[in-house]
């Protein structure tokens, strides 16, 4: 990351601090130097993570951008100075484009004001001081300097790229050969299972058929021990989701989880699974899945219980469905 104080040396000169730009008779340029320069950027949102604005990220309307003077020139945005006040604001427009206006021969911080979810990836530089950095800016931003120079008028390209944080999903897929719901020391996890989280979008807790339509929103495989884990993008405001297995022939769902997620079959999902809301940056984990494999030679045992149901019956199970292995559905007439 090039620094983006602006460097005198870099022009093969050192004006240094002690008088440039005081004294307007010296120099007829002097006479002409604005007393304010343009501060410009634009904020985007960075989906690909990758810092750089690509051709189909797009602006990202009403975000704050303020400057603040960094009175002690120590590159850092301090305590201390943020409570004297910003030197200019901004809020990111429909286009994401924002404009601060700041006057000459200062050298400014420029932040955003971090929003719920987001982290940034542009700029890399950071800005904070330890006793600021937790008062609500991004932690990376510009060092600006608009100490007069006549090769240089505005300051522009100044780009805030920001990404909403991925959030997980995890848990154990095993073999509750007890039934207890737990996965014991002698219970195995089972590999090669498939996880799905599905997008709940009406918010009711089940998987409904148009929510099935809609495709997975991630899908992963359990390990050689059983577990998984889903890579979710839920959006800044959080999303509800529901987590059901692909059941496979001979097993049936044990007492975990304990929560009907589907209310007709659909397919081979198992209708017991997990219903939340997931913001970005969150991580749940032990959404375990225990199963039990089925007694082919016991017949009763597919039509009790939770989980356990013919793979073309339609039940409609009450909404208090325990878990135990009384439990009867009944078969709707389909
Ligand atoms: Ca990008
Ligand atoms: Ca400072
Ligand atoms: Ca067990
Ligand atoms: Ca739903």
């Amino acid at each position: 990351m090039t620094t983006t104080t602006y460097d005198y040396k870099d022009k093969g000169k050192d004006y240094g601090d002690k008088d440039y730009g005081h004294d307007k008779d010296k120099d007829k340029d002097h006479d002409h130097r604005p007393k304010y320069f343009t501060v410009s950027g634009m904020k985007f949102g960075d989906t690909d993570n990758d810092g750089k604005k690509d051709g189909n990220e797009k602006g990202l309307p009403n975000w704050t951008i303020q400057a603040y003077v960094d009175r002690n020139r120590d590159g850092k945005l301090d305590k201390d100075e943020i409570n004297k006040g910003w030197a200019a604001s901004d809020t990111t427009d429909d286009k994401g484009d924002y404009s601060l206006k700041l006057k000459d021969d200062k050298q400014y911080i420029v932040v955003e004001k971090l929003q719920t979810g987001y982290e940034e990836t542009k700029p890399t530089k950071s800005v904070l001081a330890a006793d600021a950095a937790n008062l609500g800016f991004g932690p990376y931003g510009y060092v600006v300097n608009t100490k007069y120079d006549p090769y240089h008028k505005d300051f522009d390209h100044k780009d805030f790229g920001n990404h909403l944080k991925g959030a997980t999903v995890s848990g154990t897929k095993f073999n509750d050969k007890d039934r207890d719901g737990h996965q014991d020391g002698n219970e195995k996890g089972l590999p090669n299972w498939t996880i799905k989280a599905y997008k709940d979008t009406d918010g009711d807790h089940i998987l409904d058929k148009s929510e099935y339509k809609a495709g997975a929103a991630a899908t992963a495989k359990t390990d050689a021990n059983g577990d998984y884990k889903l890579n979710l993008s839920p959006p800044a405001g959080g999303a509800d989701y529901i987590l059901v297995e692909v059941l496979k022939d001979d097993w049936k769902q044990g007492p975990t989880p304990p929560t009907k997620v589907l209310d007709k079959q659909i397919d081979d999902l198992g209708k017991y699974g997990y219903a939340f809301n997931l913001k970005p940056g969150d991580n749940l984990t032990d959404k375990d899945f225990g199963n039990e494999k089925k007694k082919d030679d016991h017949g009763h045992d597919d039509d009790h219980g939770h989980g356990g149901y013919g793979s073309k019956d339609k039940y409609s199970l009450t909404a208090s469905a325990t878990n135990t292995l009384s439990t009867t559905p009944t078969i709707a007439s389909a």
